[in-house]
């Protein structure tokens, strides 16, 4: 039984602390992306007996045993011969076969490898959907839940010199005590998503390391993994080398004036910072900027700044879509936000890639970043509050040193219950403790005492520092027309930011103002949207409903949904719609302050 129980646990995903891994230029890493060969596994006969007993988990696949070499052993599984899918990539968008896949599917490549005396070596996943298990020769090392966010395993010692056997058994199947949980409007894109590396360091080297910047004090501290030793930091743009000794526990401290160019949107500066410690070298880009909120106002660098955004899911435009998999699909999305006119995005409703956190940094977009505690998530259960602050310390951990980050959010639309509140007021108090120099938010939602009276008065508001709420007037509620004589009733002394609002259409369809799913339709919502908004007091911003149509299988109108979301200001191929255009002309006018 205790057995039973342990592996129980392990197929579930026991969670692994959050470490953070400083993964740019300097670390030895080669990718292990490119075809890995699979086998879906819906039954989980990788796993089970075939009375369901649970086996040891290197009895099964993760012995990588072959029938074609032998076909005297009865052995029903080979990878060899089986197919492959691209790595890094979800399944659905590969393979016809896989489009709607919920369940188990085994990953499995051969690194070649040989061995550097004196070398670490570690094998690190961008991210997984939705849980996992890695076996590297038929030794498990561990499992992760949790479908964005990164984690690693040491591999020094179980990696062998010559080819070594790499499984994955992936399972995206959704639960009622999941983060996020059964439903949820976008697509469940199972697989290794984001890429998978080997990476190799000295036995001492630089683990992660953190910057704040207040304004006119810059604070480094540097992780050191394996040892202690001293730690070299260099701006060279801001002529600075400084050292300093790593304690007992590995951490070193730096501490200086300076007076570095601020970040902005328009003017998104980055240095150099070269850590040095021992035989590892580690090289990075970062911005300083400070901001907080002040009464209504979000002040970015001391100054008011007016957060023109869209909201994005991390999904390629391509007629087939999928999983952002390289900077090239990213960019792709970015240069749309670019076009759009915006300064800022939401990346909804997980955490994206770091390759999207860092090229909006490199393009200038502030960022709200997000856990996917979505809709209505088991608010009453421990395992769930344990995977949403684990999700949420990878995503900070992960992206601490991003200057383009200025807000992290820990909900989106959830229910007003006592068990929500307590759930959500602990994660907001980590976030805090773990980063008290950013805006914390979350998507709430308006009350419908009437359709042209709404009231936001949600307790979470309380312990935010932003009132970000969501609404769709001219869509699921009333008519375009009705935002002329709505009056928002919303808490005063925060900063208000409108994290959604859109509507409907199909690229291409036409007709009246009064037809759904028309572009006119759509670019009557926006018309009528946009004054209503900017007459809300403290209105500091806004995010629309969104970028681009994104797959969603709660989406199954034919002809016009076809599995798309079609709240996009563009098509899933990028083709701009109507609205699209009214939201440019808003926020370029914005941008040359001609309007409010
Ligand atoms: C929302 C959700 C978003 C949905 C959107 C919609 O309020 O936050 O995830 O996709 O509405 O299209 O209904």
């Amino acid at each position: 039984m205790r057995k039973r129980l342990t592996l129980i646990a392990l197929l579930l995903g026991t969670l692994l602390p959050a470490q953070a891994f400083t993964l740019t230029e300097g670390r030895e890493c080669l990718s292990l992306g490119g075809p890995w060969h699979y086998i879906v596994d819906p039954m989980d006969t990788g796993i089970y007996k075939y009375q369901m007993q649970l086996q040891k988990p290197t009895k099964r696949y993760f012995a990588d045993r072959h029938f074609y070499q032998d076909k005297t052993r009865l052995i029903e599984y080979d990878f060899d011969k089986a197919p492959t899918l691209q790595v890094p990539g979800d399944w659905n968008s590969q393979s016809e076969r896989l489009y709607f896949y919920e369940g188990s599917l085994w990953y499995r490549r051969t690194i070649d490898f040989r061995p550097v005396p004196g070398k670490r070596c570690f094998l690190y996943f961008g991210a997984v959907n939705y849980k996992c298990m890695v076996g590297l020769n038929n030794t498990i090392l561990g499992t992760h839940k949790g479908g964005f966010t990164p984690f690693w395993f040491e591999v020094t010692d179980v990696l062998k010199e010559g080819e070594n056997s790499l499984i994955l058994w992936v399972n995206n199947t959704r639960g009622t005590d999941e983060v996020p949980t059964l439903n949820f409007d976008w697509w469940n894109y199972g697989g290794i998503t984001r890429e998978p590396l080997l990476v190799s360091v000295p036995q001492t080297f630089i683990r992660d390391y953190r910057v704040r910047f207040d304004g006119s004090e810059i604070a480094v501290s540097v992780f050191l993994d394996g040892g202690s030793g001293s730690v070299t930091l260099e701006i060279p743009e801001l002529g600075l080398r400084k050292k300093a000794c790593g304690g007992k526990d590995g951490v070193a401290e730096f501490r200086f004036k300076a007076s570095p160019e601020r970040w902005s949107p328009e003017h998104p500066r980055l240095y150099d910072i070269h850590l040095r410690c021992g035989d590892d070298a580690l090289k990075d880009r970062i911005g300083f900027r400070t901001v907080r909120a002040e009464g209504e106002q979000i002040l970015l660098n001391d100054k008011p700044v007016f957060l023109r955004g869209v909201a994005v899911h991390d999904e390629t435009v391509s007629p087939n879509p999928g999983r952002c998999r390289n900077e090239e699909e990213v960019r792709a999305l970015l240069e749309l936000a670019k076009d759009l006119g915006c300064n800022f995005l939401r990346l909804a409703h997980y955490p994206h890639s770091e390759q999207m956190v860092r090229l909006a940094e490199e393009m200038g977009f502030l960022l709200w970043e997000e856990i996917p505690c979505y809709w209505n998530i088991n608010w009453a259960s421990e395992e769930t509050y344990a995977n949403a602050e684990n999700q949420l310390v990878e995503m900070i951990t992960r992206d601490y040193n991003r200057a383009a980050t200025i807000i992290w959010s820990v909900a989106n639309e959830t229910p007003l219950t006592s068990e929500r509140m307590s759930f959500l007021s602990k994660l907001i108090d980590k976030t805090r403790e773990m980063d008290p120099t950013r805006l914390v938010s979350a998507a709430i939602q308006k009350e419908k005492p009437d359709l042209y009276h709404p009231v936001i008065a949600d307790e979470l508001a309380k312990l935010t520092d932003l009132v970000s709420f969501n609404q769709y007037i001219g869509w699921y509620d009333g008519k375009p027309a009705d935002c002329d004589s709505v009056r928002w009733t919303v808490p005063s002394g925060k900063p208000v930011v409108i994290s959604e609002f859109g509507g409907g259409a199909l690229y291409g369809n036409h007709g009246s103002e009064a037809e759904l799913f028309t572009e006119e339709y759509l670019a009557e919502v926006y018309r009528k949207q946009l004054p209503m908004i900017m007459g809300i007091p403290g209105i500091s911003g806004m995010s629309p409903w969104c970028l681009k149509d994104f797959r969603s299988p709660k989406r199954p109108l034919t002809g016009i949904q076809d599995d798309f979301n079609r709240k996009g200001l563009v098509d899933e191929q990028g083709r701009r719609k109507m609205a699209f255009f009214v939201m440019q002309d808003f926020y370029r006018a914005k941008a040359a302050g001609l309007s409010q």
